[in-house]
């Protein structure tokens, strides 16, 4: 197929840069279905392994006993759990030393699963040569002792044996591009990385040669679906479906080497807008009909395509509470078009009241998904998933996980993450986004004993009750309560892509590195931010001389605490300007608008009571423990006060200081931390190429500049707010 033209053509590639050579020694490529009963010894090793990873405990030594391979059924039966352990995305890697020198297998089930497995060793190749030295580069046999879900890794004799699959079927890429240029959005909404990789001012480029490159680049990252346009519908996007499919069969074209499916952003109204239908009513039959057509046509030219997104009655957007219909019956209106293609809905979960009354105190943004979304928990079909934001308001530097993802047991839960820098400094500024996503998906909401929030989005605990499934897991004594569980078919994560048009893809060349972290995370969300750095730099970077590594390395690591502490305080978000498009300081910029997003400072105190006791009662949304950690000030986490609290400027955090010194402190160490990372990368842009570090140094210069404007804002509000001087006596306005 299509794929493994692709991994040949890739290996070749590899050679022509080796000058001959693909790989350190012999490398082999192994499809399970084309296996010769006298294959060498690394391939049959590799199938024993696939075969036994798939029984969920491997048997004795890991590898199993050898499977009788040559004697016909038995051989067989090996392949067949091989290809089930595998599905379609996996591989198995076998390393061995020869005579002739060492030798790398790479056996998987499809070109598709090839394509990773080679990917895969050109990233250790790249670690092992180019990564950032001594400081946490892996060994050149790349032998990870990781155990993370969908990898195991073992010794057998002098073979050394790893099964890779991921951990996420769904790895999808929003695009929030427009065909048409918005009047206010342009062509990429909240792009700041040129124009569109797709789409120039009404049509599709005309040249695809960047896109295929893209898809390549998502590929090497870990991302299998891309949606092709804005979850904000207009006209000529709506026509994508229809009259413009021809845009979408040439953009599936040019993905499809690589694996990756298109999805599109379709409107709720494309009954009305494009079938001139009286009404777009789920419930209505000729509605209905014309989902199933509109599908089958989609299907009949794009056989791969992966289905819909939808952003419905959020925002404007139209959506199933026009007809008096729920978003179950929305959803699933559309799921039931897709179905008999195999296609899924994304359907997100970012509804709220955009037209609220400030003075109204009752009303709570960051409640609305889950009192809208939770009582339809068991009504979504099963390719309906639920994409829901990673923070319950809207993507800001710093917010508790939206509660929705850990209270909908019987739906498929995506998580959503925001690539593109909206609200942490739109590519302007240095920030990396990994510890962001880490942290949430690592973290164990039910308890220390308890599943991890990335166990829910892979569906390894979907429809088991997770307090019940971590009661289990204490009484055996695991910690990992999700291990046993059967794997279901989960939501999978999704992001809004930050790639444009742009020279370096990212406007900021080293906002690539937040696009190969979401991949990565989607594969394998156990992997730590440290180690994704660590990658992206030796594959970046990795021709680079060792001192530009490590500064690149030590620019990106922290750089989002760097962001925060200059930016709006404690969690309480927002404070961005309206009027620039969420770019730089604007303290009360949103605090009298319809949008939900308040942070009540007065003369005594800052930050919104979201407590169950004497607030909004958002606190009490989580799982027992959580919701109580978050209730109670005494143990709230610091850097969550101000999202679930209102408090006086006096208040001492758990770190000895009171908010007020907290605010002024950290907001004098961000900028002086910006002006380090100018010194440092003073040092070494020289050893950089030449463009890349003029757009680096350009682009740190704004983000100091920014950094002392968000500064001397912040400060000076809450000095003048509290009357309450900095302890140390440093300029404030
Ligand atoms: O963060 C907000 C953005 C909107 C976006 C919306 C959403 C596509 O400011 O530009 O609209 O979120 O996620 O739908």
């Amino acid at each position: 197929g299509p794929l493994v033209d692709t991994v040949r053509a890739e290996v070749a590639h590899a050679a022509t840069l080796r000058g001959g050579e693909a790989a350190p020694g012999r490398l082999t490529l192994a499809l399970l279905g084309a296996v010769p009963d006298d294959a060498p010894e690394p391939v049959l090793a590799a199938i024993d392994a696939a075969a036994g990873a798939g029984l969920g405990e491997p048997h004795g030594d890991g590898l199993g006993e050898p499977r009788g391979v040559g004697l016909g059924d038995p051989r067989e039966a090996a392949a067949d759990e091989a290809s089930s352990t595998l599905g379609d995305e996996g591989f198995v890697i076998v390393r061995s030393g020869t005579p002739q020198g060492p030798t790398t297998t790479i056996l998987a089930g499809t070109g598709h699963g090839l394509l990773h497995g080679w990917f895969h060793l050109v990233r250790e190749g790249a670690l092992a040569q180019g990564g950032p030295g001594a400081q946490g580069a892996r060994g050149p046999e790349g032998t990870s002792t990781s155990t993370a879900p969908g990898t195991s890794s073992h010794e057998r004799g002098e073979l050394s044996v790893e099964v890779h699959s991921p951990a996420h079927d769904l790895r999808v890429l929003d695009h929030w591009d427009n065909v048409s240029v918005h009047p206010v959005m342009g062509q990429v909404e909240r792009g700041y990385s040129g124009g569109s990789l797709f789409y120039d001012d009404g049509s599709l480029r005309p040249d695809l040669g960047k896109v295929r490159q893209y898809a390549r680049l998502l590929a090497a990252s870990g991302v299998n679906r891309v949606a092709l346009n804005n979850v904000n519908v207009g006209r000529r996007e709506a026509e994508l479906l229809t009259t413009h499919l021809d845009d979408v069969v040439a953009l599936a074209d040019a993905f499809r080497p690589y694996g990756v499916r298109v999805h599109l952003s379709v409107s709720f109204a494309s009954p009305v807008v494009l079938g001139g239908l009286a009404t777009a009513d789920p419930a209505d039959p000729g509605v209905q009909a014309w989902w199933a057509q509109a599908a089958s046509a989609v299907y009949a030219a794009v056989p791969d395509f992966g289905g819909f997104v939808v952003k419905a009655d959020s925002e404007g957007q139209p959506g199933p509470f026009s007809y008096g219909r729920d978003h179950a019956d929305g959803a699933n209106m559309l799921a039931r078009a897709l179905a008999p293609h195999g296609g899924t809905v994304h359907w997100r979960a970012f509804v709220y009241d955009h037209h609220q009354d400030w003075r109204d105190r009752s009303t709570d943004r960051a409640r609305a998904a889950y009192d809208h979304f939770t009582p339809l928990d068991g009504r979504f079909d099963d390719n309906v998933v639920l994409q829901v934001k990673l923070g319950p308001i809207d993507f800001q530097v710093r917010e508790p996980l939206s509660p929705v993802v850990l209270a909908m047991p019987q739906t498929r839960v995506a998580v959503e993450v925001q690539v593109t820098q909206e609200y942490t400094g739109q590519q302007k500024h240095v920030a990396y986004l990994a510890p962001q996503w880490t942290d949430a998906l690592q973290a164990r909401p039910w308890g220390d004993e308890g599943p991890a929030v990335s166990d829910v989005t892979s569906g390894r605990i979907r429809g088991l009750d997770a307090a019940a499934a971590r009661t289990e897991a204490a009484a055996s004594g695991t910690k990992d309560s999700g291990a046993g569980a059967p794997r279901t078919a989960g939501g999978g994560l999704a992001a809004v892509s930050n790639v444009g048009d742009d020279v370096f893809w990212t406007g900021h060349p080293f906002a690539q590195a937040n696009l190969y972290a979401f991949g990565r995370l989607a594969w394998d969300p156990t992997l730590t931010a440290e180690q994704i750095l660590d990658e992206w730099v030796a594959l970046t970077f990795g021709d680079a001389p060792a001192e530009l590594r490590s500064t690149v390395r030590n620019l990106l690591s922290g750089s989002l605490d760097v962001y925060e502490q200059y930016t709006a305080p404690l969690g309480v978000g927002f404070m961005v300007s309206p009027t620039r498009h969420h770019y730089g300081p604007d303290v009360d910029g949103y605090e009298y608008t319809a949008w939900g997003t308040y942070h009540f400072a007065d003369r005594d105190g800052v930050g919104v009571d979201r407590t169950r006791a004497t607030g909004t009662g958002f606190a009490g949304l989580f799982p027992p423990e959580l919701a109580q950690t978050y209730e109670s000030l005494d143990t709230c986490p610091d850097e969550l006060l101000l999202f679930l609290h209102h408090v006086p400027y006096s208040h001492v955090l758990h770190s000895g200081k009171t908010v007020v010194q907290h605010i002024y402190d950290t907001h004098f160490a961000g900028v002086e931390r910006v002006e380090e990372m100018l010194t440092a990368w003073e040092k070494v842009a020289p050893l950089a190429d030449p463009d890349l570090a003029a757009r680096v140094t350009e682009r740190l210069a704004e983000q100091h500049r920014s950094a002392v404007e968000w500064r001397d804002q912040i400060n000076t509000y809450f000095f003048r707010k509290s009357g309450v001087a900095d302890e140390r006596g440093r300029r404030i306005y």
